[in-house]
Parts: structure tokens; C-alpha cells; sequence
């Protein structure tokens, strides 16, 4: 019987400072009306992008985790999994949706490693194999520009056409996913930033775009990833979905954007989490042909 209150496995770091990772998930889809349950990869002191952060990997203590879960015969509706902690931390995820696959479950891999042409602090060209290695086994992966270059293995550039940027999701979708989202695609010469999905099985792509703020916070493509996969879990398509989750984002950024305030804690999520609750109320996406 289906659950009243669909269940997500959530693959992700709890971050103390910068609202990142687990600290934007456990909100976003408590609002919207989906139970987390938490497999932590890594406790840091702060995102990786203040100086001198503390980490703990946990990937000793994921495998006992998970052999916990399966001894209560933990089923989900849904697996997210997002950054980690280390390159092992890779063969602990693969195994983690074998053992928990379900037909009817929908596997999101959002392949956190970079951002605006670089790897984070903590990722290495090794973890960037191991982690196309890692997109095989999703049915929807949600790599921002720069990550889904490092997954071709092509050159990054914030100049590029959507023309390219579809032929990347044909490319990407050919591994194994049957749902692309590339996210923070800038048009009209960065006036805008868009994101584009793709259906492999319906091979339509869609485009929502925004304008864009002179302004980046960490954390934005967790909440991003979130929104859309909790909307697809309520029963939302997936341009709706997508829809809602770039306006979710646009708006925490204009509700952020003007305070005097450091960038790095992430967007003012506290301000905009309650516009989540309930069904969507305008779009504005674009179908590509
Ligand atoms: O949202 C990306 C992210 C997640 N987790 C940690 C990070 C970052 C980005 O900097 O450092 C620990």
C-alpha cells in the first residue's frame, strides 16, 4: 500500500554552518510533505568554501548504516544522494541502490563536485571517474554546468549554446539516466540563467530560464535538486517540477539578495520555505524542440 508519507534515503553531508546539503533537505521536503531519512556521509565544522573546515568522513560508519537498515528491512520511495566524503564513499553508494532498488522508485543522483569551472576543495580528477561511474546507476542526475563538463570530460566555458547544452544531455542520458537536468546554463551573454531537462523516453527537452543576480551562494543546486525530486514525488511532471524548483531558487536568491550579509551561509531559505507548501501557482517553462 502506498505510503501516506512518501519516504526519501537521503546520501548526503551534514555541513554545522552554510546551508548546504542536509541542513537545506530535511527543511524542503518536510514542507513538502516527504519523510528524510538521513545517511550522513561527512560532518563538517562548515561547507567547504570558509577556510579551515573540519571533516569527518564517515564511510565506515555508512556500511554499518546501511547494515542497520537492512536488518529493519528498510524500504524508500525514493534515493537521493548528493556530496561525499570520499572516493569510497562512491562504491558505498552504488551498492547502497542495489540493495534498496525498487521498481517503482526513483533514483536521483545530483553529482555534487564543482562549481563555476572548478572542483570543490575536496574532490579529485579520481572521484570525477569514479562519479560517472556513479550516474550510471540513477534515473535522474541534476549536474550543474561545470559538473556535467567534468562528467563528459569536456572543456568548461560560460559561454556555450543551448544547442550544446542539449547535445550534453543526449550524451549523459546515453549512460544510463533517463532524466538530465543541467542547471545554471547562462544566456544572453549571462543576463539569464537556465536550466534544461531532458525525458530520454519521451525525448522532449524543456528550458526554464530566469534573470540573473550578480550574486552566487553555496548550497542553491541541494535545495534546487530537492524541490524538483519532492515535486516529482508529489505527483508533479517534469517540467513542473523543474519549474517550480528554478523559481523556488530564483526567489530565495532576490529575497537574499540586497541584505548586508555573507554569501557563503546560503540563501535565506527561512524567508521562502512556506511559498513550498502547496500545489504550483504559476509557470513559465519552455518546450525546445
Ligand atoms: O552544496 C554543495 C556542497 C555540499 N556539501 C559541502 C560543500 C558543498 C559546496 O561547497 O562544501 C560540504
Amino acid at each position: 500500500m502506498k505510503r501516506p508519507v512518501p519516504r526519501i534515503a537521503a546520501i548526503h553531508d551534514l555541513s554545522g554552518i552554510g546551508r548546504v546539503s542536509l541542513s537545506s533537505i530535511f527543511p524542503i521536503f518536510s514542507t513538502m510533505g516527504i519523510q528524510v531519512c538521513a545517511l550522513p556521509t561527512a560532518v563538517l565544522s562548515s561547507h567547504t568554501q570558509y577556510p579551515g573546515v573540519k571533516l569527518l568522513s564517515l564511510d565506515d560508519q555508512m556500511i554499518e548504516f546501511i547494515a542497520h537498515w537492512k536488518a529493519l528491512n528498510m524500504d524508500f520511495d525514493a534515493i537521493y544522494s548528493g556530496y561525499l566524503g570520499s572516493i569510497h564513499q562512491i562504491d558505498i553508494v552504488r551498492d547502497f541502490i542495489d540493495d534498496f532498488k525498487r521498481d517503482d522508485q526513483l533514483v536521483v543522483v545530483d553529482p555534487v563536485m564543482a562549481d563555476n569551472g572548478e572542483l570543490y576543495t575536496t574532490f579529485t580528477d579520481e572521484m570525477v571517474i569514479e562519479m560517472r561511474r556513479l550516474i550510471e546507476k540513477a534515473d535522474m542526475i541534476t549536474p550543474n554546468l561545470t559538473e556535467a563538463a567534468f562528467l563528459l570530460g569536456e572543456e568548461y566555458s560560460d559561454i556555450i549554446s543551448i544547442e550544446k547544452v542539449k547535445q550534453w544531455c543526449l550524451t549523459l542520458a546515453e549512460k544510463g539516466p533517463e532524466i538530465i537536468i543541467i542547471t545554471s546554463v547562462p544566456e544572453e551573454n549571462g543576463k539569464k540563467a537556465a536550466s534544461i531537462a531532458y525525458h530520454a523516453r519521451t525525448k522532449r527537452f524543456w528550458k526554464v530560464s530566469v534573470d540573473y543576480l550578480p550574486a552566487s551562494y553555496p548550497g542553491t543546486g541541494d535545495a534546487f535538486t530537492s524541490v524538483l525530486t519532492a515535486a516529482i514525488m508529489q505527483g508533479d511532471s517534469l517540467p513542473i517540477a523543474l519549474d517550480r524548483a528554478v523559481n523556488f531558487i530564483s526567489l530565495g536568491v532576490r529575497a537574499t539578495f540586497g541584505h548586508d550579509y555573507d554569501p557563503r551561509e546560503g540563501i535565506m531559505l527561512e524567508r521562502v520555505l512556506h511559498t513550498l507548501d502547496g500545489p504550483v501557482q504559476s509557470s513559465s517553462y519552455q518546450i525546445l524542440d
